[in-house]
C-alpha cells in the first residue's frame, strides 16, 4: 500500500552532520526498532536472525518476549497492538517459523491491528535455488498483509522500517511482512537512523457532513448505532457514550467489539454476533436509520449481510470509517464519513440533542429485550458439571471494570459473550476472525502490558490445546494470567453444526483431552480442577492470590452445546 506524501513527510531522517558509525545490519534494525519506540517484541529465535538478536543486547529497554511456538508469538504481538495502538512486533525464522506465524498476520489483516512480522530470510546468493527453508514470502503474505518487502541493502534499513511502522498504522491498520535476508543482517555499513513516525492525522467530519448527520437524526424514528473497528481511544468511548446517553440512542456492538460501550448502560441493546439475540437482530431490520462507527459492517455483524444488505440497504446508513478504502467498498451509505475514531465522536458528542428524542420507547424495550436475553438461564435438571453461564456472571460481578478478558473461538465463547460485563475499551481480546487457540498468548501479552490488572483467559479445551505450551512462557514471564479451560471433551462448535447437518453421526469432533489441571502444574502454575458451580468462586479467589500463571478446569456438561441447544 502506497503512503500519501503527507505520510512520507512525516519519516524524518537525523541530521547528516550527525557522526554515524558502521554497524551490521542486525544492529541497524534493533536500533531502527528502538527509534520506534518499541519496548516489547515477541520471537521464537532462529539462525536467520543472529544478528538481530545480538543487536538487541544493546537495547534492554527492548522486552524481547520468547513464545514457544511462532504462531502464538505473532498472536501476542497482534494482542499487544490491540491494547496500545501501536504496531504489535514478532520476529520469527524463514519456512516453519514464518509459516507457523501466519495466523498472527490473518489476524492482524482481519482484526485491523497494526503489526509487524519479521522473518530471518536465506542469504541473497542463494535465492531461487529452494535453499533450505526458502520461502517467496512476497507470494505467501501479497493477499493479507498491507505491504512485504524484503530488505536487500542494510542501508535501507531504517527507510524500511520507518515506513513499516507507519503503513501498519494508517488507514486500516493491519499486517506488514519485512523478510530479512541474513548476508543482510550481517552486512555492515553506514547509516543514519530514522526518527520516530505517526501516520499523517485523520479528518475531522466537516461542517457540511455534521449538519447531514444532525439532520438524519433529527429525521429519525427508530436509530441504532453499531460501534466497532480498531483504534478507540478512551476518550473517544467517552465522548460516544455521551452522545448516546444525550440522544438516549440504542447501541449495539460489533462482532467482539463489546468493549466499545459499557455493556451496563441503559443504551447498550447487544452484541452483533454469531448466534445473537434475535431480538436485536428484528430491532436491526426495524430501524430507520443504522449509524455505523468504525465498523467494516462485516458479514458476522450484519447476519450474513441479511440485516443489513448490500449494497443499499434498506435502513438508511451512515458509515463512518477510519480507512477511507472501507466506505463504499460494500454498503453505499447516505452519508459516508471518512474521520478518525476521536473526530466522529467528538462531533456526535458536540451535536445539540432534542429534549425528547422520538425513540424513547424503542430504546427502552430494546434495551429490556437484552437484559432479557442475559438473565442467567436456570439449570436444565440433567446438567452435569459446573453451569458456565453462572460463572461467567458471578466472575463478572468480582472482577474490577479494567480486568481483561482473552478469548479464542469455540462455543464457550458464547457463553463469555453474553453473560459478560465488558465496560472499558480495550478489556475485550478476542479474535474476530475466530481463530482457536487465541486466548493464552493474548492474555500472556495483557498481562506483561498492564501486570496490575486482572487478566483472565477463557479457553475451550480444544482451543487450549493448540498452545498448551505458552504456559511455559507465562510462567518465564511472571505472567500471573488465570486461564479457564472449558471442559466438554469435544470441540464443541463442530459437534454443534455436525448435531444439525449429521444427527448422532459423531465424527472427529470428540477431544480426549489431558489432566489439564496436572499439565498446568507441570509448567509451574496453580492449578485446580472445578467441578461444582459453587466451587468456582473460592478457586479463582485462590488462583488470582496464588500470584502465579494459573489455570482453573471447568469440567462442563458436553450435552450443553449453547446455552439454548442440549443434545
Ligand atoms: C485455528 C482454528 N482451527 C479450527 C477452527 C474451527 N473451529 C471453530 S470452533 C472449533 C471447536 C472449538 O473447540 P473448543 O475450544 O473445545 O470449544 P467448544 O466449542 O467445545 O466450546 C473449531 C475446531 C478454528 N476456528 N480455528
Ligand atoms: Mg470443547
Amino acid at each position: 500500500m502506497g503512503l500519501t506524501s503527507e505520510e512520507i513527510k512525516n519519516i524524518a531522517s537525523v541530521s547528516a552532520q550527525q557522526t554515524i558509525a558502521p554497524r551490521p545490519g542486525g544492529r541497524i534494525l534493533a536500533d531502527a526498532l528502538a527509534a520506534q519506540g518499541v519496548d516489547r517484541l515477541f520471537c521464537v529465535p532462529g539462525e536467520s536472525y543472529l544478528d538481530v538478536l545480538d543487536g538487541l543486547l544493546e537495547h534492554p529497554e527492548i522486552h524481547v518476549v520468547v513464545a514457544k511456538h511462532e504462531g502464538a508469538a505473532c498472536e501476542m504481538a497482534e494482542a499487544d497492538a490491540k491494547l496500545t495502538g501501536r504496531p504489535g512486533i514478532c520476529f520469527v525464522t524463514r519456512g516453519p517459523g514464518a509459516t507457523h506465524a501466519s495466523v498472527g498476520v490473518h489476524v492482524a489483516a482481519q482484526d485491523s491491528s497494526p503489526l509487524i512480522l519479521f522473518i530471518g530470510q536465506i542469504a541473497r546468493k542463494e535465492r531461487y535455488r529452494e535453499v533450505f527453508q526458502e520461502m517467496d514470502y512476497r507470494a505467501m503474505f501479497g493477499a493479507c498483509a498491507k505491504w512485504v518487502v524484503e530488505i536487500d541493502d542494510p542501508a535501507r534499513i531504517p527507510e524500511h522500517v520507518a515506513r513499516a511502522f507507519v503503513c501498519a498504522m494508517e488507514g486500516r491498520p493491519g499486517p506488514v511482512v519485512i523478510a530479512l535476508p541474513e548476508d543482510v543482517l550481517g552486512e555492515i555499513c553506514t547509516v543514519a537512523d530514522a526518527g520516530p513516525v505517526r501516520p499523517a492525522r485523520l479528518p475531522d467530519p466537516d461542517p457540511a457532513q455534521r449538519d447531514a448527520l444532525h439532520r438524519l437524526l433529527q429525521s429519525a424514528q427508530r436509530p441504532l448505532m453499531i460501534v466497532g473497528g480498531p483504534d478507540w481511544s478512551d476518550h473517544a468511548c467517552s465522548d460516544l457514550a455521551d452522545f448516546a446517553a444525550a440522544w438516549n440512542i440504542p447501541v449495539a456492538s460489533s462482532f467482539r467489539r463489546q468493549d466499545l460501550f459499557d455493556n451496563r448502560l441503559p443504551q447498550y441493546i447487544g452484541h452483533l454476533s454469531l448466534g445473537m439475540n434475535p431480538a436485536l437482530s428484528a430491532r436491526m431490520r426495524q430501524a430507520d436509520l443504522v449509524l455505523a462507527i468504525g465498523t467494516r459492517l462485516n458479514d458476522i455483524t450484519t447476519g450474513s449481510y441479511k440485516l443489513l444488505t448490500p449494497p443499499t440497504p434498506a435502513q438508511r446508513l451512515v458509515h463512518v470509517h477510519r480507512a477511507s478504502s472501507e466506505l463504499g467498498k460494500l454498503f453505499h451509505a447516505e452519508l459516508a464519513i471518512h474521520a478518525s475514531m476521536d473526530g466522529i465522536a467528538r462531533t456526535l458528542a458536540s451535536l445539540p440533542a432534542p429534549a425528547t428524542p422520538a425513540w424513547a420507547e424503542w430504546t427502552t424495550t430494546a434495551r429490556r429485550e437484552h437484559e432479557t436475553f442475559v438473565q442467567l438461564p436456570g439449570s436444565h435438571p440433567e446438567q452435569i458439571g459446573v453451569n458456565l453461564a453462572e460463572v461467567v456472571t458471578r466472575l463478572g460481578d468480582v472482577l474490577e471494570d479494567d480486568a481483561i478478558i482473552a478469548n479464542g473461538a469455540g462455543n464457550y465463547t458464547v457463553w463469555v459473550h453474553r453473560y459478560y460485563q465488558y465496560r472499558r475499551p480495550r478489556t475485550e481480546l478476542a479474535p474476530t476472525c475466530g481463530t482457536m487457540g487465541y486466548g493464552l498468548p493474548a492474555a500472556v501479552a495483557a498481562k506483561l502490558r498492564h501486570p496490575e490488572r486482572t487478566v483472565v483467559c477463557f479457553a475451550g479445551d480444544g482451543c487450549f490445546l493448540m498452545y498448551p505450551q505458552e504456559l511455559a512462557t507465562a510462567v518465564e514471564q511472571g505472567a500471573a494470567v488465570v486461564v479457564i479451560v472449558v471442559n466438554n471433551g469435544m470441540y464443541g462448535t463442530i459437534r454443534m453444526h455436525q448435531e444439525k447437518r449429521f444427527p448422532n453421526r459423531i465424527s472427529a469432533t470428540a477431544i480426549q483431552g489431558p489432566d489439564f489441571a496436572a499439565l498446568a502444574r507441570s509448567f509451574g502454575a496453580f492449578a485446580e480442577k472445578v467441578e461444582r458451580t459453587e466451587d468456582f468462586l473460592p478457586a479463582f479467589e485462590r488462583a488470582r492470590a496464588s500470584g502465579r500463571t494459573a489455570l482453573l478446569e471447568l469440567a462442563t456438561d458436553p450435552r450443553q452445546l449453547t446455552p439454548q441447544m442440549r443434545i
